[in-house]
């Protein structure tokens, strides 16, 4: 992990963005900008969700009306989709992470603050579902309470001054472009926690851009580092996944000595996009076979830069034959670290038989043993 690098700043703060970085929020405008642009005979296109995020309420909807040509003010279409969203708040998922870190920085004395551009009385709505949020903030800073949302710094230094500390000891975590321009602006660190993959490149002004919440150290910023890692392992409430084993990319990882049993995404589009790309371990079952321990890679391997999100076990047995059209379950239990890019195809293949090793230790503790009992590996 972060051993050895230098300290970034002495941080006494924390400011949290709440859409996208702290709630899974854009699933939802997705689905209900979807069903209402329906009612204009128009189509909603994904590809236009990076162009929401961390919007004012008042800009997100001006550039709908423009992008879809509607014959309607954004003050209209706001009015008119307000209630469409209200249905759905309490549906939100926090974000892989989120409640780690809130418990975290409270249980520690870190005083937090949130700072969001949608207006204080969905940012009270939204909050209103998550036990234990709304007292572990001190202030929020609402875009309604300000002249102008990010990426104008004002959010954040409003969180400052309500918190009654210099905006440089404040630590911003954003996934937006414009959130982290505003947490720079106000003189802020800024660590940027991207909402949509492949797109760490663009977040050049950050101060370092981490792939989910879980990957926050918070000693780097001079704050109580977590205490739940275990043996290099994060343990994570277990996932399963199963099918059977597919033909995966044919790069011939054999002749690395890295076989990787690929499961189809299909009917996982969901569980998939839940958790974050990286690397995690468990127990495998093979129907015919046995239950093995497991290490895999989940994600676009940067190495590789793949266009689809895979998931990539790698059983941690020698087997004389493949094993294609087997059925294979899996239980997922921990977490190592995140994907990586690697200067050449060695450094790679040293790196992932580091996670081998760490994998192959932590699944004899008592604390993931267990699994290796779990039914749904038996099944098929
Ligand atoms: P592909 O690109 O088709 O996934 P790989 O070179 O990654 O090809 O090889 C994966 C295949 O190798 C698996 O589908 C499985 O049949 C076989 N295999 C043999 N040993 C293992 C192992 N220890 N872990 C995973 N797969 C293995
Ligand atoms: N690929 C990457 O590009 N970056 C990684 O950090 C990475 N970590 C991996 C860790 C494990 C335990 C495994 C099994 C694979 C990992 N891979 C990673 C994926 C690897 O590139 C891929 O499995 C093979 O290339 C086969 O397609
Ligand atoms: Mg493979």
């Amino acid at each position: 992990m972060a051993t050895g690098k230098p300290l970034k700043k002495l941080i006494s703060c924390v400011i949290l963005d709440l859409d996208g970085t702290l709630l899974n929020t854009d699933g939802i405008v997705s689905k209900v900008l979807k069903v209402f642009l329906v009612k204009y005979g128009k189509q909603w296109d994904g590809r236009e969700a990076h162009k929401m995020l961390g919007k004012t309420p008042l800009d997100a909807a001006a550039a709908v009306v423009e992008d879809y040509g509607l014959p309607c003010t954004p003050e209209e279409l706001i009015t008119e989709i307000n209630p469409l969203f209200s249905d759905q708040w309490c549906k939100i998922k926090p974000l892989p992470g989120a409640n780690r870190i809130i418990k975290h920085l409270k249980v520690n004395g870190v005083v937090m603050a949130l700072a969001s551009n949608s207006p204080r009385e969905s940012i009270e709505l939204k909050i209103s579902h998550q036990p234990g949020w709304k007292e572990s903030f001190s202030a929020i800073v609402s875009g309604d309470e300000v002249r102008m949302g990010k990426p104008s710094p004002e959010i954040f230094l409003e969180a400052a001054k309500r918190l009654n500390v210099e905006p440089s000891s404040c630590l911003v975590i954003e996934d937006s472009l414009p959130g982290v321009m505003a947490g720079k602006a106000a003189g802020m660190e800024v660590v940027a926690v991207p909402s949509l993959p492949k797109q760490s490149h663009l977040y050049t002004s950050a101060d370092e851009v981490i792939n989910s919440l879980v990957d926050l150290q918070p000693e780097k910023w001079s704050l109580p580092p977590f205490q739940d890692w275990v043996e290099s392992t994060l343990p994570i409430e277990a996932w399963y996944i199963g099918g059977p084993v597919i033909k995966g990319f044919g790069r011939g990882s054999k002749v690395l000595g890295i076989p990787t049993a690929n499961l189809s995404t299909e009917g996982y589009s969901e569980v998939l996009s839940e958790h974050p790309s990286g690397v995690y371990f468990g127990w495998a079952g093979l129907s015919t076979r046995g239950i093995y321990k497991m290490v895999m890679s989940i994600g676009w391997n940067p190495y590789f830069n793949n266009t689809e999100k895979t998931i990539e076990p790698w059983l941690l047995h020698d087997f004389d034959e493949d094993f294609y059209g087997e059925e294979l379950h899996l239980v997922i239990v921990g977490y190592i670290r995140p994907e990586a890019n690697f200067p050449s195809l060695e450094s790679l293949i040293e790196k992932i038989h580091e996670d081998r090793k760490i994998a192959e230790k932590a699944l004899d503790l008592p604390l993931y043993v267990g699994y290796r009992n779990d039914q749904y590996l038996r099944t098929s």
